[in-house]
């Protein structure tokens, strides 16, 4: 490993306020772990939030799989939020014309830029998604990460085409603050690598997903946030399955940071 910059310096020197918000949080809270709250029901998402409140600096959701969603769920979930300090990430993963992601950013039945802080794209599409979706996301401060690498068997997000990936994040730095990746893509210390696939006992589920462990997210692949499903949600006791996840995940920050 290689030594780094901690997560108050890059915050210190990252422009954008969601990016400046995250890593404060992530220093402050001792916490690199992100949660997807990958739940169907409006009233199990909440749970969840508040059980692993503490232990996190990012909770991830797909809205478009719950059954009751509604302008309070928003409300509280948004207060949850404020509580335990943990910003809304919602995986949205925009992949279509700008001026389509545009309508699904902003309006429908979630309109996801009015509450999500971040939001994230494929790079698929060419520059117009981000372009499209800048437009509804720079004037209220959000923020989005593109999807330069995935952890599915078989993805096509490789080689070339992360490369070019990184190339189009470098030239939206006003709105793209990082990556979801499976490995450290860039140098600039402004961008966050965030890493999915993530579990302390699984090696797959059966359909495609492949799990690394939080020390090889970190320590090996240079990942700055793990994402974690399953192995926190799926838990009999989600709040200490997140503290397990926060502990190893931070050790392993820490360890980069020394050695
Ligand atoms: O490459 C990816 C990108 C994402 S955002 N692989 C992923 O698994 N994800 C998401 O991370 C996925 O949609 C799911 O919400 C979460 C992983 O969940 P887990 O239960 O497998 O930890």
């Amino acid at each position: 490993s290689r030594k780094i910059l901690s997560y108050r310096e890059r915050g210190d020197l990252c422009q954008h306020p969601v990016a400046k918000q995250l890593f404060g949080i992530m220093e402050s809270k001792k916490s690199n772990l992100a949660v997807s709250a990958d739940l169907c029901t409006t009233a199990q998402i909440l749970k969840l939030a508040d059980e692993v409140g503490p232990h996190i600096c990012m909770l991830k959701t797909h809205v478009d799989i719950i059954s009751d969603f509604s302008a309070e769920f928003v409300q509280s979930l948004t207060e949850l939020a404020n509580r335990h300090e943990f910003l809304i990430f919602e995986d949205r993963k925009f992949a279509d014309i700008g001026s389509t992601v545009q309508h699904q950013y902003r309006d429908g039945l979630f309109q996801i830029a009015d509450w999500a802080h971040l939001i994230n794209a494929h790079s698929l599409p060419g520059a117009g998604v981000l372009e499209g979706l800048k437009q509804v996301g720079l004037g209220k401060q959000r923020a989005c990460l593109l999807i330069a690498e995935m952890s599915s068997q078989g993805n096509l997000a490789t080689g070339e085409y992360t490369k070019a990936t990184v190339k189009m994040a470098e030239e939206h730095q006003d709105f793209v603050v990082g990556f979801i990746s499976q490995s450290q893509l860039s140098d600039n210390p402004a961008f966050i690598h965030m890493t999915p696939g993530v579990q302390l006992s699984g090696l797959g589920d059966g359909l495609g997903q492949q799990y690394v462990s939080p020390w090889d997210a970190v320590v090996t692949r240079r990942a700055d946030v793990i994402i974690v499903g399953r192995g926190v949600y799926k838990d009999p006791d989600p709040a200490t399955a997140a503290q397990s996840y926060q502990t190893a995940a931070f050790q392993a920050y820490q360890h980069r940071l020394t050695n």
